[in-house]
C-alpha cells in the first residue's frame, strides 16, 4: 500500500485529493513540518529535498507533488487526459506553470505578507505581482472552459486547486464577493461537486 506522507499545506494536499478521487488505498503518515520533522535522515531517504509531500509505493519513492500527480495517474490510469501529444504538451506545460510560477511565488508572497520578521516593502512587492500575473493567467484560462484541459478534470486542476485554496491567504485583496479574479478564485474545476475536495 502507498505510505503517503503528508502535511495539510498546499503542495501534499494535490495529491490527498488526488487519492481521494480515485479511492486509491494509502497510509498517511503525517509529518509535522513546524517541528523540522522533514529534516530527519529517514524522511530526506525519501524526499532528499526534505519537503512533504513524498511517498513510497513498496520500494518506489516519489517526492515532488507534481511528479507525484504525474506517477500515479500515469500507474492508475484515472484523471489523465487522452494520450494525444497535443493534450500531454498542455498537461505538461500547466503542470510546470503550476510547480514554478504558482507554487514558488504564492510561497514567497505569503512569506514576505505575513511571516516575514521585518516588514520588505521590495520583497512583498515582487512576489506579490509575481503571484497576481501568475494567478491572473489561470484565471484568463479558465474564463471559457470549466476545466485547466478543457471539459475534462484531470491532474492539472488537482495541481491548481492545491493552491487556489489559499488563494484568498496569498492574494489578500482577493477576499471578499467582489473577486476581481472569480474564475480562479472559485476554483472552476472543482467547485460545487467535488465531494473529496470538500472533504480535504
Ligand atoms: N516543489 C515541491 C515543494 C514542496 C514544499 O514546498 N512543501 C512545503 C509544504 S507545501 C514544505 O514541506 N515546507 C516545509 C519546509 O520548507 O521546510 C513540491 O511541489 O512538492
Amino acid at each position: 500500500m502507498i505510505k503517503f506522507y503528508f502535511h495539510p499545506s498546499p503542495n501534499p494536499l494535490k495529491i490527498a485529493l488526488y487519492l481521494e478521487e480515485t479511492g486509491e488505498p494509502y497510509e498517511l503518515i503525517p509529518v509535522d513540518t513546524r517541528k523540522g520533522e522533514q529534516h530527519s535522515d529517514a524522511f530526506k531517504a525519501i524526499n532528499p529535498n526534505a519537503k512533504t509531500p513524498a511517498m513510497l509505493d513498496d520500494d518506489v519513492r516519489v517526492f515532488d507533488s507534481n511528479a507525484m500527480l504525474l506517477y500515479l495517474a500515469e500507474k492508475i490510469g484515472k484523471f489523465v487526459p487522452a494520450d494525444t501529444p497535443k493534450n500531454k504538451a498542455e498537461m505538461y506545460s500547466w503542470l510546470m506553470f503550476v510547480a514554478t510560477g504558482i507554487g514558488p511565488y504564492c510561497g514567497q508572497a505569503v512569506h514576505f505578507k505575513h511571516f516575514a520578521p521585518k516588514p520588505n516593502d521590495y520583497a512583498v512587492n515582487r512576489y506579490d505581482f509575481e503571484a497576481w500575473r501568475h494567478w491572473q493567467l489561470i484565471n484568463d484560462h479558465l474564463a471559457n472552459q470549466p476545466y485547466m484541459m478543457g471539459n475534462e478534470y484531470t491532474i492539472v486542476d488537482m495541481s491548481v486547486w492545491g493552491w487556489a485554496r489559499v488563494a484568498p491567504f496569498v492574494l489578500v485583496q482577493m477576499l471578499g464577493k467582489n473577486c476581481p479574479m472569480s474564475n480562479a478564485c472559485s476554483m472552476k474545476s472543482t467547485r460545487d461537486l467535488r465531494r473529496s475536495a470538500r472533504k480535504l
